[in-house]
Parts: C-alpha cells; structure tokens; sequence
C-alpha cells in the first residue's frame, strides 16, 4: 500500500527541488507519445559523440535547439543538418507549472521560457556521468521530468564532480528543479533500476529523462 502514500516535495539543497509524483499516468503517457514522435524525426533520436571520441550511453533527441557537445544549435550538424522540431507552448506551460510547483507561484516562474528540450533515453546500462548545465547563457532553472524505471539521481555540489553529494531516487512522475544557487551543481545518473516502471506511464521499458532549459539564445 506503501505507493498511495503521497511523498511530500523535498528541497533537497538551496534550489533544488524534488517534487515526487508531479506527472500523473495520463501526463506521462502524453509525454512518451511526444517523446516517440520528436525521437522518429526530424532529427532521429541517437548516441551523442564526445569530442575526444567516447559516446554517450544514452540516446538523446532535442526539440527547439540541439545541443551537441558543448554548444546549441538550431541545425543537428552532427546528426544529419537538419533543423530540430520546434519547441511546443505546451511545454512552456509545463515548464512555468514546474517551475511554479518546486519555488512557489510567483511573476519569475510566469516569465520562465524554456526553448530547448533534452530527452535522454536509458535503457541497458546506460547512464550518465557527473557534469554541469551549463552551455546555456541564460541562469533559468532546469526542469526535469522523470518516466520510467526508477533511477538514482545524484546531486553534487558547484566546485567539483566529487564529493560532498547525494543520491536521490528518481520515480516515474517525479519533477526535480535546480536553479538558483544550485543552477551548476555537478549532476549525474549512476543507476538506473532496470524493470522497475510503472506500466501506466506509456514506456514498455527503460527510463525517459526529459530536460527543458531556458538557452538564453535568440
Ligand atoms: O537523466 C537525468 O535525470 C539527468 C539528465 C541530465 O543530467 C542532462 O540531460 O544533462
């Protein structure tokens, strides 16, 4: 019965907000049908390469910029040059509604436009190392909304990829907000617990992180 117990929103460090269970099963199933479209075309989801030659773990598609390391662009000219899907106002408004939820209504989360979409898909051992957000030039939160397996989120500090950090439990539904002072903490996934999602949430397996940023570009 332990699963209709609310979990209550949690800051976890000055900024950082966990809100578990935001999305509700319809909410996640719309996402995931939004995420398969954008993940078809026009710029296929895939394993973004690194400059030094590695490859991401996990696959990732944009919508209104695409980032490839460690820039934005509007054309994906590491994929296949053409322009991103544009970024949806109904994404704005879930991204003011996030932003609302973690720090309180207020005239800044009204103002909140995020115009670019990060969706990363995990599944196998796929993860994500410690880093920072930071080729935006705008200081805006960074919204994340979580589906699927359940993985560990880790929140580190601003200084360094070590520690002092801590590990969080990321569930299907939950939105997680870091801004503020915490806008650059070093962040990662060192986990993600395979078969564990909720059947209602629309993804038959793996996990569907989707980040929505302000890039501050125009
Ligand atoms: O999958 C996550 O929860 C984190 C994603 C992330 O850190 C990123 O896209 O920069």
């Amino acid at each position: 019965m332990d699963a209709l117990i609310p979990r209550p929103a949690l800051e976890l460090a000055p900024g950082v907000v966990h809100v578990p269970g935001w999305l509700g099963s319809d909410e996640q199933r719309e996402l995931v049908a939004a995420c398969r479209e954008w993940a078809r075309g026009p710029v296929p989801i895939r394993h973004t390469r690194l400059p030094r030659g590695g490859v991401m773990s996990v696959q990732t598609v944009c919508v209104g910029w695409h980032w490839q390391p460690y820039r934005y662009s509007r054309t994906a000219d590491d994929v296949n040059g053409l322009p991103v899907a544009p970024f949806p106002d109904w994404l704005v408004r879930r991204g003011r509604q996030a932003v609302a939820r973690a720090y309180g209504a207020s005239a800044a989360a009204e103002r909140y436009t995020p115009d670019t979409a990060l969706i990363n898909f995990y599944d196998g051992d796929a993860r994500m190392g410690m880093h920072q957000d930071k080729d935006e030039r705008s200081s805006a939160p960074v919204v994340s909304l979580s589906i699927g397996d359940t993985c560990v989120f880790r929140v580190g500090n601003t200084e360094t990829r070590n520690r002092p950090y801590q590990d969080v439990e990321l569930v299907s539904g939950d939105l997680l907000v870091f801004g503020g002072p915490s806008r650059y903490i070093h962040h990662g996934v060192p986990k993600v617990r395979t078969g564990t999602a909720d059947p209602d949430c629309g993804l038959g397996s793996g996990r569907l992180n989707i980040t929505l940023r302000e890039t501050g570009l125009g």
